[in-house]
């Protein structure tokens, strides 16, 4: 049998369940998930290796008007991840309220086969996902459709099995042991970032950019540390919080986190840094690795 290999491109609009279904594809945790809209930020590539095949997964930030230029370069990944797709997997929760946005735009000019990924039916009576699955019939006449939850890995066997279908014949983009593009310090900084999406609210989680400044490998542990970047100094405070609690709390879950993540024993330490209006200004965009 020849050799198949492509990309395949995961978007939909923000909270759909995008990075749930990437980590179910790929087996592992790669994507960072909270309950809040526009955790993703960036294009995460994620790679599933066998024999016969290789699937390059991007998981893509949720498709937003922006307002900021944070925003534009996050749907700057977006677009990128959609020109180099083989296939494209649109994710849409099922109580997703549905408006004409440039998803849909998106969707019906690309050449590439869609499959509409109806997600988190666990939530939802089958009345409602047969209903759905007419709807998005009608309105995107897709490649495929599957009713799925993505949390609880149903149905996405499936949605696997499809892939490799319509998958080129092609060989490897990338080393076959390979299963991802970004490095350890990429993945330690979002899963901080996870914690503060999880521990603060309002705009704190939108304000925020957690960068890792050193990491260094010893016999016995790892010693890494990182700055959250804040917009204002009011911010840095709630970061804080009283006596240190708050950071201590992001701090203490980040590190049970990364040593699962390496399989090691991290001491992790944080500090907080303001940078007024970060997320508008494109030189520091660019040291924060959301350069297009
Ligand atoms: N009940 C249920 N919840 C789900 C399912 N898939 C995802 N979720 C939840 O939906 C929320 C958003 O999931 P994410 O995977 O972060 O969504 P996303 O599309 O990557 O969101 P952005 O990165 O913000 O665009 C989380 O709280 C998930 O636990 C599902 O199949 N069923
Ligand atoms: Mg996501």
């Amino acid at each position: 049998m020849s050799h198949k290999a492509g990309f395949v491109s995961i978007i939909g609009k923000p909270n759909a369940g995008k990075s749930t279904l990437m980590n179910a594809l790929v087996g592992e945790k790669m994507s960072i998930i909270t309950p809040k809209a526009q955790t993703t930020r960036h294009r995460i590539i994620g790679i599933v290796n066998d024999e016969d095949h290789q699937i390059v997964f991007s998981d893509t930030p949720g498709v937003i008007k922006p307002n900021y230029s944070l925003q534009e370069s996050m749907m700057n990944f977006v677009q990128g991840s959609l020109i180099d797709a083989d296939i494209i997997l649109f994710v849409t929760d099922i109580h997703e309220k549905y408006d004409e946005n440039d998803v849909l735009e998106k969707l019906r000019k690309t050449n590439s086969p869609v499959a509409v990924l109806i997600n988190k039916i666990d939530k939802s009576s089958e009345e409602e996902v047969k209903a759905k699955i007419e709807f998005w019939q009608e309105k995107l006449n897709p490649d495929s459709i599957f009713a799925i939850s993505a949390k609880l890995s149903h149905n996405v066997e499936a949605v696997m099995q499809y892939i490799k279908d319509k998958l080129p014949i092609h060989e490897a983009y990338y080393e076959k042991d390979e299963l991802t593009d970004k490095s350890m310090r990429f993945f330690v900084s979002e899963m901080i970032r996870e914690k503060v999406f999880k521990l603060y609210d309002k705009e704190i989680p939108y304000s925020t950019e957690v960068i890792v400044t050193s990491y260094k490998e010893e016999a016995n542990i790892t010693r890494i540390a990182a700055e959250i970047i804040v917009e204002r100094d009011s911010q840095k405070n709630i970061i804080i919080g009283k006596a240190g609690a708050m950071i201590k709390k992001v701090g203490t879950y980040a590190r049970q986190d990364i040593e699962e993540f390496i399989n090691g024993k991290v001491f992790l330490e944080l500090f907080v840094k303001v940078i007024p209006d970060w997320r508008s200004k494109k030189n520091y965009l660019k040291r924060f690795g959301y350069d297009d």
